[in-house]
């Protein structure tokens, strides 16, 4: 599977880009099967003091996951997916050849209440040496759209600096763009079907809205560097360890 000349002239010049059917809809539904088994898992040894990050706390009924760290690492399954070359062709179009999973999220966003992740560039949260040596593919597990909490990006972001982000008192992790600057960028929104991947430059401000549907919306993001790129500043403490390299 290969980007064409236009996919790559748009990801350059707005800082994302969707391609539709990457994966079969039944492959996603052995992805989201496996992560629903991990989250479950996950969720029973989930110390107190780490609730907080895990927890959606926008869906009061029950308790539900927001998201999991490095499934690539962690997850065959993943990893998989993360591998696979109609992906990694793809990504490897975008950053040049030979490229790692650097970091790799679940983002589960459960229905009717599922919540809100704030407008935030990756590169801040990486601080790599080269701010073009970062993709993330974002794989759409359910169809994603904007009733159920699709992402939306800033068009042109990415040709601009990376903004100091900061984080509410109580999470600290929950780094974000300050108000003031995200709110004279407009926001467009980038609905994924099942089985679709959208990509995004590391420098393009994105968010994502809240699940106000009933329907789940499940994604995987792959964070992927090529291999001249290091994360020289990262604004969280960052394992190398996990890094796995797929080309
Ligand atoms: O899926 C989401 O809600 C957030 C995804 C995100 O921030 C990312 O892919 O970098």
């Amino acid at each position: 599977m290969r980007l064409t000349g236009a996919a790559i002239a748009r990801y350059r010049a707005v800082g994302h880009v969707t391609v539709e059917d990457v994966f079969q809809p039944t492959e996603m539904d052995v992805a989201a099967a496996d992560i629903e088994r991990w989250g479950e898992e996950f969720l029973a040894d989930l110390p107190e003091k780490e609730r907080a990050w895990y927890i959606d706390g926008g869906v009061k009924a029950r308790t539900v996951l927001r998201k999991l760290d490095d499934p690539a690492f962690h997850r065959p399954m993943i990893r998989g997916l993360a591998s696979d070359r109609r992906l990694v062709g793809m990504v490897e179009q975008l950053i040049g050849p030979g490229v790692s999973v650097c970091f790799s999220q679940i983002f589960f966003k459960a229905p009717e209440g599922g919540g809100p992740k704030p407008v935030h560039q990756d590169n801040y949260y990486f601080g790599p040496n080269d701010r073009d040596g970062v993709v993330t593919a974002w794989i759409a597990f359910d169809d994603a759209n904007v009733e159920n909490g699709c992402l939306y990006f800033g068009e042109g972001s990415n040709l601009g600096p990376i903004y100091d982000h900061v984080a509410p008192e109580a999470e600290p992790y929950n780094l974000q763009i300050p108000t003031a600057i995200a709110d004279r960028q407009p926001m467009t929104p980038a609905p994924v079907p099942k089985g679709g991947v959208s990509f995004h430059h590391g420098n393009t401000f994105h968010r994502s809205g809240p699940n106000l549907s009933t329907r789940w919306r499940r994604a995987c993001a792959v964070h992927y560097v090529n291999h001249s790129t290091v994360f020289a500043t990262p604004a969280l403490p960052y394992d190398s360890s996990r890094i796995v390299r797929v080309s």
